[in-house]
This record gives C-alpha cells, structure tokens and sequence, in this order.
C-alpha cells in the first residue's frame, strides 16, 4: 500500500465496473474513498453492491451515499461536507443502444449531472483544491475514422454519444473558464468479468459457458462486423488516476491499440471452451456453426441493431503513454479468458447453490 494523507475521493458510479475497480485502487493507495450510489443500485444488490461485495468493499471500507447526480443541490451539499480532493466522474447511464430509447433521461443523467458536480466545485469556491476526472468516451468519435486520438473531430452517432460529448466540452469549457483541474479521460471500450450482461462482450462470455454446460439455445447477437478496441478494465483505472495526479488537467485517450469485431471476440470466446466457429451466410442470414458437429452456435437477431451504430474504433494512445508513463497490461486474448473462466466459476457456484436448496427441499 503507498499512503496518501488527506487524499480523499470522491466516485459517482462507485458500484459500476469501473466504480469498484477503482475504489479498491485508491484504498490500496491510502485514499478514504467515498461513493454515489443510485437508489436502484441499492434495489438490486445483484447489479449494485453485487461488485463492491465481490471485492470486499461493501462494508464500510468506503462511504456510501444514496442519491442522484441530476440532484444538483444535493451533488453540492455531499461535495461541501465530503471535502474531496479528487473527484472521478464516473455515473451515466452507460448503454448505448438503451440511449436511443431514453435519449432525454440519457443528456440528463450524463450531462447535466457532469454540470452538477462542475457547478457545485464552483459555487463551494472549491476549483483550486479540487481535481477532476470526467469519464469521457470514445462513442463521442462516432463515425470519425480510425485510429482515433485526441485531435480526432468527434461525431457522435448516438443520444449517448452526444451526452458524453457535451460533458466533454463542459469539463474543457470549466478548465479554460475558471482554471479547474478537469481532465477527460476518453475511454475505449473497456471489459472485465464485472462488466454488465448487457455489454456484447459479458453477453458473449456467459452464453458461451452457459452452451458448455449444455445449453442449447445458441448465442443471439447483432452487429458482428462492428470493430471494437478491448482493453481490460483495471488497467484503464490506473490510466484514470494517473491522470489526476500531472500538475496540470488535459485529455487523454486510453485503448489497447488493438481492434477486433464482435464476431472474432465470440469466435475467441468460444475457443477457449474447445469449439472452433465456422461463419456462414451473411447480413441478418450469417450464422456460426461448431464446425465439428454442425451445431448453430451464434445467430444475428436484426432487433439487436442499434438505429445507428459506430462501425469502428482504434485508438492511438501514444499521449497517454508519453505523458502519463500509461500502457495496458491485458490485451484481448487474455481478457477473453479471463472473462470465461470467471463465468463458469459464476455459472458452477449457482448451480451448486441451485442443487443445494433443491436437496433441501427435497
Ligand atoms: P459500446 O458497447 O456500445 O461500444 O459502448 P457494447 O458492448 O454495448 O457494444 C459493442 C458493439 O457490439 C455490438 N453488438 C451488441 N451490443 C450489445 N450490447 N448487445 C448485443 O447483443 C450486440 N450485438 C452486437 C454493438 O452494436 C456495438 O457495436 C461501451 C459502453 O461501455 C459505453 O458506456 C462506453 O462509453 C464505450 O463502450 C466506450
């Protein structure tokens, strides 16, 4: 552990998969850590302390707080009694495709929730002790050709994409206005075995062991030829507080480097459970098939299709390094596996646990 007096953090989204990761890094630094959670995290421990708990962080190693970023009095009230000295901007409502069914509640949520917290800094006259990470992404490149850096022009292709992007330009317009230490982290698509179910990447995992174990529905997906650069989660938490920790803000883009589509990562997914996928058809009509037996494995649902979707995302982020001293450590062969063996440790201990209420009702 390397200590850090007086260092206190303050994360929105502590319970997501980047909330947690992260308030287990900051612990181990010496940082006292406190957390927004949403209400309906607490609703459902499945989804909201589910991954505090897993790390071992749900009892009272950090301070939670209930509440809502788009409450702009009550962000103000919780930074002016937390007295943070760095604050990690992480809650919105992280879905894209879910974005272009709720784009109102989505600018909501992860734009005028960023302005709550940049305002309250404000007003609290708090801009000089207080830095800022804004969890930027890099859905705001949309249809920008790849590599993307961060002089790439941004054009969103999605309610999400504009909301984050908006967030972005407050957070910059904040730094040049009032010289507060706002730094964008802008973020390619990063997984792990706590990444949601909803995510492509978590929904491939689970089906693949659940098919292991002898489930015979195949994995339904849609856009296999999107092009996604998949790091692993952990690393991009150290990206975030290294970050926070250079004299002055500035924007950064963090990725692997490498891109993969959707159908080569459930290809890869499902070599690491001994089934090679053959791809047939095309469009809405490609299926993959276990090439030994002949069995559907993967079908194209044309519901599963966004209205618009980004097709491609590469990241150059030769700054993050130069600067920041930031590479990754995981690339996407090794989160592959890690995110299957994970989620069959998850899929044998329910079972189990499945077996043992049934023998004791038995
Ligand atoms: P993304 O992640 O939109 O890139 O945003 P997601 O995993 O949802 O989609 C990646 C790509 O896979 C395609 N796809 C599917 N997606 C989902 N969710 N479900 C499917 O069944 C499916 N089939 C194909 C999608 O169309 C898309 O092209 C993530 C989020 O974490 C954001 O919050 C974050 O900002 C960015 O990454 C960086």
């Amino acid at each position: 552990m390397v200590d850090s007096p007086n260092k206190i953090a303050f994360i929105t989204g502590i319970a997501g998969q980047d909330g947690s990761y992260l308030a287990e890094y900051l612990l181990d630094k010496g940082y006292v850590v406190h957390g927004l959670v949403r209400w309906d995290s607490y609703a459902d421990p499945a989804q909201g302390f589910g991954r505090l708990s897993a790390l071992g962080l749900a009892d009272g190693k950090v301070t939670l707080h209930n509440g809502d970023l788009t409450d702009a009095q009550y962000v103000t009230s919780l930074i002016k009694s937390i007295q943070p000295t760095e604050i990690y901007n992480l809650a919105a409502l992280s879905q894209v495709g879910v974005s272009f069914d709720t784009p109102a509640s989505t600018l909501d949520i992860n734009t005028k929730g960023t302005l709550a917290v940049f305002e309250a800094v404000r007003l609290l006259d708090m801009e000089r002790r207080v830095r800022i990470y804004q969890a930027s992404s890099s859905e705001m490149f949309g249809s920008s050709p790849a590599p993307q850096n961060e002089n790439t022009p941004m054009h969103p292709c999605s309610p999400y994409g504009i909301a984050k992007l908006a967030a972005y330009w407050l957070g910059r317009t904040y730094r040049d206005s009032y010289g507060m230490h706002i730094s964008n982290g802008i973020l390619f698509n990063h997984e792990s075995p706590a990444r949601g179910e909803d995510f492509v990447t978590r929904k491939i995992t689970k089906a693949v062991v659940e098919i292991e174990a002898g489930h015979n529905a195949p994995l339904t997906l849609g856009n296999l030829d999107s092009v996604r650069d998949w790091g692993h989660a952990r690393d991009y938490i150290d990206g975030m507080w290294r970050m926070l920790q250079q004299d002055m803000p500035d924007d950064y883009v963090l990725a692997t480097g490498q891109a993969k589509t959707v159908r080569e990562f459930a290809a890869r997914a499902f070599a690491q459970i001994g089934k090679t996928v053959q791809w047939r058809g095309v469009g809405i009509d490609e299926v993959g098939i276990d090439k030994k037996t002949g069995k559907i494995l993967v079908r194209v649902d044309p519901a599963l299709f966004r209205p618009k979707d980004v097709n491609y995302l590469l990241c150059d982020a030769r700054k993050a390094q130069d600067v920041l001293g930031w590479k990754p450590n995981i690339y996407f062969d090794d989160l592959v596996s890690e995110m299957i063996n994970t989620d069959r440790e998850i899929l044998y201990m329910e079972s189990a646990q499945a077996f043992g209420s049934l023998s004791q009702t038995a």
